[in-house]
């Protein structure tokens, strides 16, 4: 982060981007999808005259939406999923801005499409885990996770919900509200209530912003704590993780970075007025060892949390280059 950038960066980019950081697009499956589109809008916006000044502006482009949130692993593999197909497939030498223009709109369009395939196949797979009847409790608002839901009642399978409110920012409200409209049952419980409630669940249901090459799962701050006391309770936990989750970087020895948030998340200004000076801390996610998750649920099937390093080497081999790099 940091360089400076003499390139002008479309609108949308920087909307896209101040949305990002603000949580008003939130979650790792819908960031990543904005921003490849992100990277399209910069695109048909270029007035670059020649193809280097063009890839200059895609690569600040990338670089700006990049630094918007560091967790969620979605957002750089978007960006490098558009930006290696800026010069087509065949590699190299495009010469002319328009087939460069071309390339970035389609791979962001291609890009969408994969997620959204993606997320509809991971819905079958995790809906197969659930039965009639059984009771979930979830975490924090994932996509991943909802698709389940929405599959197994797609199936005609009846279902109730234990939903944590997921604090500061409540996330959890999102779920109890899109949980109701599929029809499912909601008791919505502050986020201490969850070992109270567990032996009344049947299932763990939560996503990931990443996964890392042993197992481990990067999601929202309070993940482990449930997944610790879901397994003394023997609740299986599944985590819902479209394979864009997993974090190419681990695979050689990079941890994720676990992102911390404004304090006044936590506090505002006047119950800091009354509590005076103390710390606050308020970190966005937390990691949850691959011991306490029973699968990963991706839509190439589910995994146990240990063999998931497999699919990683498949789908993303050795190598996170950062194609967004000067
Ligand atoms: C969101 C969060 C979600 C994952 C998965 O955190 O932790 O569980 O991103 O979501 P935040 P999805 O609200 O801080 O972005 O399945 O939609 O990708």
């Amino acid at each position: 982060h940091g360089a400076m950038t003499t390139q002008t960066l479309d609108e949308a980019v920087e909307s896209t981007a101040g949305a990002i950081a603000s949580m008003e697009i939130r979650g790792a499956a819908t960031i990543a999808a904005a921003a490849a589109d992100a990277l399209a809008a910069q695109a048909e916006a270029s007035t670059a005259s020649d193809p280097e000044t063009f890839r200059r502006e895609l690569r600040a482009a990338a670089r700006r939406l990049h630094e918007t949130r560091p967790t969620a692993v979605s957002l750089p593999n978007a960006l490098r999923y558009v930006l290696r197909r800026m010069d087509g497939d065949r590699g190299g030498d495009v010469t002319d801005v328009d087939a460069l223009r071309r390339n970035v709109v389609g791979a962001a369009q291609e890009f969408d499409d994969r997620l959204d395939r993606a997320q509809e196949e991971l819905g079958k797979v995790g809906a197969n885990r659930l039965r009639d009847g059984d009771v979930v409790m979830t975490h924090c608002h994932s996509t991943d996770v909802l698709s389940c839901v929405e599959a197994a009642v797609d199936q005609g399978k009846q279902l109730e919900a234990y939903v944590k409110e997921t604090r500061p920012r409540n996330q959890g409200h999102i779920t109890a509200r899109r949980l109701r409209e599929l029809g499912v049952p909601v008791t919505l419980i502050v986020d201490s209530a969850a070992h109270r409630y567990l032996p009344e669940a049947d299932h763990v249901l939560v996503g990931a912003d990443s996964i890392a090459a042993d197992g481990s799962v990067i999601n929202k701050i309070g993940t482990s704590g449930l997944a610790v006391s879901a397994r003394e309770l023997g609740t299986p936990i599944v985590v819902a993780a479209q394979t864009i989750k997993l974090h190419p970087e681990t695979l050689t020895g990079h941890t994720v970075e676990i992102e911390t948030r404004d304090e006044r998340e936590v506090v505002d200004e006047s119950t800091r007025g009354d509590i005076g000076d103390i710390e606050v801390a308020n970190p966005a996610f937390d990691v949850t060892p691959p011991r306490y998750v029973d699968a990963i649920v991706t839509e190439s099937g589910q995994f146990p949390p240990e063999s998931i390093v497999t699919l990683m080497r498949e789908l993303f081999g050795e190598s996170a280059d950062e194609p967004w790099k000067e």
